[in-house]
C-alpha cells in the first residue's frame, strides 16, 4: 500500500498554466472528490471545476491507472491557472482528502521502484533538466534512452556467461563438464577490459558535452583580457580602463558557441605587488588557471617572455594586432585586437583543440561523476582478475567476475545501495 503524494510539477511563480501530479493508490479516488465531471476514461486530458474554499477553478484532469503511468502507480495531474494562489489551494484540497505532499524525486523514485526507469535514466531526466546546450541535452537524452544501461547490461551480461561457466564447472565437478581454461576465461576479459577502458575515455569529451570549457585568460596588467572577455562574450561585461591593475576579483561570464559552453574567466594583471588585494587577486588568478581546461595567456607585443608555468595546456594571445605585427606565429598562438577586431577564430581554435566536433558524431559520453568511478572500480578490478587467470586458479577468478559485475550494477542500480538511490532521487526538483 503506497501514500499518495502530490506536488507541483511546473516551475512556481507566475505562469500561464501549473501541473499538479498526484501518485498513489488512493490518487484516483482523491480527484474524484475534488473534480467534477471526472473523466470516464483515463489519458484522456478532460475540462471541469474544482471547488476551492475560496473559488471556483476551471480546469483539467487526466488519470492514468497502475501500472501505465510515469511512476508505476494510479497518478492524476490536474493542469490549472498558474501563479501561486491557484495551484496552492489545489494542493490544499488534495492535501486535505488524505495525499501528502511529495518529497524532492519521489516520483521518479516510485518510477525507479516499480522498474519504470533504471539509475541512469534517472539521472538522464536530471542532466535535461539542467542542460544549458544542446550537447547537454543529448547527453541527458541518451543517458534517458539508455544508451549507457544497454551498454552495461551487455557487458554484464558476457560477464555472467564466463561466471556460470565457472562456477558449474566448480559446482559440479562430478558432471564432468568442461572446464574454461583461464586462457579462455583471459579472452573474453580482455575484451571487456578494452570495452569499459574506451568508455572511461569519452570523459572528457563528456565533461566538455555536460559543463563546457573552462578558460581561464591571464597575463600581465593591461594587456587586454578584460576587453578580450569583453569581445569574446559580445557585452560589456568587465570594466576596462588605461590604469593598470583595474581587475582584482576574477570574473566568469559563458557564451555558447557551436553547441559548446566557453567559460570564460577574466583575472587580475600578473605583476608584483605590495598592495594586499590586488595580491588577493594575482593568487586568484593563479588558482583559476589551475583550475581551467586551458588559459589564454594574453601579451600586448611580440616580445613579452612567456614565462607562465601551469598545469593546464597554454593558448598565447598576441592582443592589440592593431599596433604591431607578429612574425612566425607558433602552434597554439593567435593573433587579435580585442577592441578593433574580431575574437572568433579563438573560439574556433579552442573548439578544435578540444575536438568539441566530435561531440554531436559520438554515440554515448561518460558525463557523470558517479557513473565514472563505478567505471573505474569495474575496470581496475578487470585489471586484477585478468592477473589472477594468469597465476591462480579458477575460483578466484570466478569471485573477480563477481565483483566487477557488481560494480558495473551500481551503474544501473541493480546492485546499488538504498543510499545511492537516495542521494540520486534527492537532486530531483519538486513534483519530479
Ligand atoms: N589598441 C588597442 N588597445 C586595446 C586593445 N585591447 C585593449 N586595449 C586597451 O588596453 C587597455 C587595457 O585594457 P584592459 O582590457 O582593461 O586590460 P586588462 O588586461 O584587463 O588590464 P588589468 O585588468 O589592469 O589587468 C585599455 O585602454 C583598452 O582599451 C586592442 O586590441 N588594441
Ligand atoms: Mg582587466
Amino acid at each position: 500500500m503506497s501514500s499518495t503524494i502530490v506536488a507541483l510539477s511546473t516551475a512556481r511563480g507566475r505562469s500561464a498554466i501549473a501541473v499538479i501530479r498526484m501518485s498513489g493508490d488512493d490518487a484516483i479516488e482523491i480527484a474524484k472528490k475534488i473534480f467534477a465531471p471526472f473523466p470516464k476514461q483515463p489519458n484522456l486530458l478532460k475540462v471541469g471545476t474544482i471547488k476551492t474554499e475560496h473559488f471556483n477553478e476551471h480546469a483539467m484532469c487526466v488519470y492514468f491507472v497502475a501500472p501505465h503511468s510515469y511512476t508505476g502507480e494510479n497518478s492524476v495531474e490536474f493542469h490549472c491557472h498558474g501563479g501561486t494562489a491557484v495551484p496552492q489551494a489545489v494542493i490544499e484540497k488534495c492535501l486535505e482528502n488524505g495525499a501528502v505532499m511529495a518529497q524532492n524525486g519521489e516520483f521518479s523514485k516510485r518510477a525507479f521502484i516499480n522498474g519504470k526507469q533504471n539509475l541512469t535514466n534517472a539521472e538522464g531526466i536530471i542532466e535535461m533538466i539542467d542542460a544549458e546546450t544542446a550537447s547537454a541535452a543529448k547527453a541527458g537524452a541518451n543517458l534517458l534512452e539508455n544508451k549507457l544501461g544497454k551498454k552495461v547490461i551487455a557487458l554484464q551480461d558476457q560477464l555472467l556467461d564466463l561466471l556460470s561457466a565457472c562456477e558449474a564447472a566448480l559446482d559440479y565437478p562430478e558432471e564432468d563438464l568442461e572446464l574454461p581454461t583461464t586462457q579462455q576465461v583471459d579472452t573474453q576479459l580482455a575484451d571487456i577490459e578494452k570495452q569499459l577502458s574506451s568508455l572511461i575515455s569519452t570523459t572528457a569529451l563528456g565533461k566538455i558535452a555536460k559543463n563546457g570549457i573552462d578558460v581561464a585568460i591571464l597575463g600581465a596588467p593591461n594587456v587586454g583580457k578584460s576587453s578580450l572577455l569583453n569581445a569574446l562574450l559580445g557585452t560589456d561585461r568587465a570594466i576596462v580602463s588605461q590604469i593598470e591593475g583595474t581587475t582584482r576579483d576574477t570574473l566568469t561570464e559563458s557564451v555558447v558557441y557551436r553547441d559548446i559552453k566557453f567559460n570564460f574567466i577574466d583575472t587580475a594583471g600578473l605583476r608584483q605587488t605590495t598592495d594586499e588585494i590586488e595580491e588577493e587577486g594575482i593568487r586568484r588568478a593563479h588558482l583559476a588557471a589551475q583550475n581551467a581546461d586551458v588559459v589564454l595567456f594574453v601579451v600586448d607585443n611580440e616580445n613579452t617572455p612567456l614565462t607562465l608555468e601551469m598545469m593546464p595546456p597554454i593558448v598565447t594571445i598576441f592582443n592589440k594586432s592593431d599596433l604591431y605585427e607578429v612574425h612566425n606565429l607558433g602552434k597554439n598562438q593567435l593573433t587579435v585586437s580585442a577592441k578593433y577586431g574580431d575574437v572568433e577564430p579563438i573560439k574556433q581554435h579552442l573548439y578544435e583543440m578540444f575536438n568539441a566536433g566530435d561531440i554531436a558524431t559520438s554515440d554515448l559520453l561518460i558525463t557523470n561523476e558517479r557513473h565514472l568511478s563505478c567505471l573505474k572500480q569495474a575496470h581496475a578490478q578487470t585489471l586484477e582478475t585478468l592477473q589472477a587467470c594468469k597465476t591462480t586458479t579458477l575460483d578466484i577468478v570466478a569471485n573477480g567476475l563477481k565483483a566487477i559485475w557488481d560494480s558495473l550494477g551500481q551503474i544501473t542500480g541493480t546492485s546499488a545501495s538504498e543510499d545511492i538511490i537516495n542521494r540520486i532521487y534527492s537532486k530531483f526538483c519538486l513534483g519530479k
